[in-house]
This record gives C-alpha cells, structure tokens and sequence, in this order.
C-alpha cells in the first residue's frame, strides 16, 4: 500500500515538474530583490511601480535607520532585516530567503524601472539565456542619471571585463539584472560590499552561463547614493584581474 502511493505521488509529482518546465505559460517562478539602504524617498515609487506579473515572490532586504521597512511593509512587500552592511550581504541575504527559479535584483532608489521586469526575465523564460543584464549604456539614459565620471568609470570596467573575460557586455556593473538561481548554487565569495555582483558574474560565466543583455533606461537617483566611486572602483577592477589572472575563482 505504502509502495503504491509512494509511486502514485512520484508519478504526479514528475508530471507536474515536467509541465512547469515545458515552456507552459508560467515555466520558471519568479523572485525579485530590492536591496534597501536608506531609501525611504523612493522606495514607495519603486513598489508602486512593481507590476504583478510575472513576479511570485517579492522581498526588500533592508538595512535603514529611516522609514525605508514601513513604508515597503504598507505597500505589501516582505521585508527582511540584515544587521550586517554591504550591498551584497544584502542581496545573498535575498538568495537565500527566496525560492524563485530566477532572481531578479533592481535597486530602491527609482534609477532602474521595475516595469522593465518582463523584459529583463523574458529571454531566460525563452531559454536564452541564463544571465540577463539590463544594459543602461544601449538603452536611454536620462539627463543627470549618470554622472560623467562614474560614466567613464562603468565603460572603463566593462571594457576590461570584455576584454579579460571574453565576453561582450556593454553594462557589467548595472544594479538590473535576472539569472538562474541553479547557477548559483554553492557558489561563496571574498567580497560583499559592491563588487558582490562582479564576482558572482564572473563565477556565473565559468560555471557556462549564457549571458545577455537588454537595453534599459536608467533615471535619476532619490536620496544619497551608497557607492564609495573611488574605493568601490578599484575594488570591481580588482575582483575583475583576480577573476581573470589568479585563478582564484
Ligand atoms: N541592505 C542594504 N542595502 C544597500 C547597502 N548598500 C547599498 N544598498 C542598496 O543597494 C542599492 C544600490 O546602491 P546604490 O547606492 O544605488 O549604488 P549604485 O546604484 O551603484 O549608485 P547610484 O548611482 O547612487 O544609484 C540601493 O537600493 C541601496 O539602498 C547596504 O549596505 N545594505
Ligand atoms: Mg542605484
């Protein structure tokens, strides 16, 4: 008796993973995650613009003193609280109390357009790709979103990361981006503060993810920004040589 159920379930249970991942109408579920520092001017506009398709889960990992986690709160999002600082202690944070198949990371600070979420998941629901990288240098950039310098800075990096890594990305540092969490799985790293996303890219590519690229826009940022341009700078082009020359990934 036991033995029959035990495969009548086995049964079911095999039918259903296999329509969920035969390209049906909703193959792969969908977590985004807002990293929050801070944020309590533009985090409401950011939640108001968040389209309920095609996203199942939704978190704000936060780390403000203002009224960044009431205001998500009210608006329904799940918020999370991490003690510890550091953009991507927050997002690690994130993989780990999600359970999308594919993540999605946009900021809270209404540079990047949550509507754009569709177009950013599409071409990994197609199958694709693995990876998706919102691009803010082929899309539109709105006047003053982006300074001259950390212009400068962002193409310098991408450059070398092309260069060193082979690849051809136009935007290695946006904040807008969508991957498969199966490519993360197991994966540690040296460095949570900004870098995180470089590193976990370059790992992502040596595990054979696909990686693409989408044309976003990219708006002026509320509030003050959390990125140290010179320290964190240097620290993505450090992440990048070791990436490339020291074999430590
Ligand atoms: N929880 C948490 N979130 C953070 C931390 N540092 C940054 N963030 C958030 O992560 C996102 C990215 O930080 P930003 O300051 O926007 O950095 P950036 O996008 O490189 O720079 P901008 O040009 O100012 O947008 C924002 O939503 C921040 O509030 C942190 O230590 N903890
Ligand atoms: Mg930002």
């Amino acid at each position: 008796m036991y033995y029959t159920m035990y495969f009548l379930y086995k049964y079911c249970y095999s039918t259903v993973e296999h329509k969920y991942n035969s390209g049906a109408e909703h193959p792969m579920r969908i977590s985004v995650i807002i990293p929050t520092l801070n944020e309590e001017g533009a985090i409401g506009r950011v939640l108001d613009d968040m389209p309920e398709n095609p996203i199942d889960e939704l978190v704000v990992v936060d780390s403000s003193t203002d009224n960044t986690p009431r205001i998500a709160d009210k608006r329904g999002a799940q918020v999370i609280f991490e003690s510890k600082r550091g953009y991507g202690r927050a997002l690690q944070t994130g993989i780990e109390n999600t359970a999308g198949d594919i993540l999605v990371y946009i900021d809270g600070d209404n540079t990047y357009d949550p509507r754009e979420i569709p177009k950013i998941v599409q071409p990994i629901l197609n199958g694709e790709y693995d990876v998706v990288l919102g691009s803010r240098l082929r899309g539109r950039m709105f006047p003053g979103a982006m300074s001259p310098l950390i212009k400068l800075g962002n193409l310098l990096l991408s450059l070398f990361f092309d260069v060193l890594l082979l690849k051809r990305i136009t935007d290695s540092q946006s904040g807008f981006r969508a991957m498969r969490r199966h490519f993360l799985e197991g994966l540690t790293y040296s460095e949570y503060g900004m870098p995180f996303v470089t590193e976990q890219l370059i790992k992502l590519i040596k595990r054979g993810a696909r990686v693409g690229e989408v044309p976003i826009c990219y708006r002026p940022r509320i509030g003050e920004t959390k990125l140290c341009k010179w320290t964190d700078g240097f620290k993505i082009f450090k992440v990048i040589l070791k990436g490339r020359f020291l074999g430590g990934y």
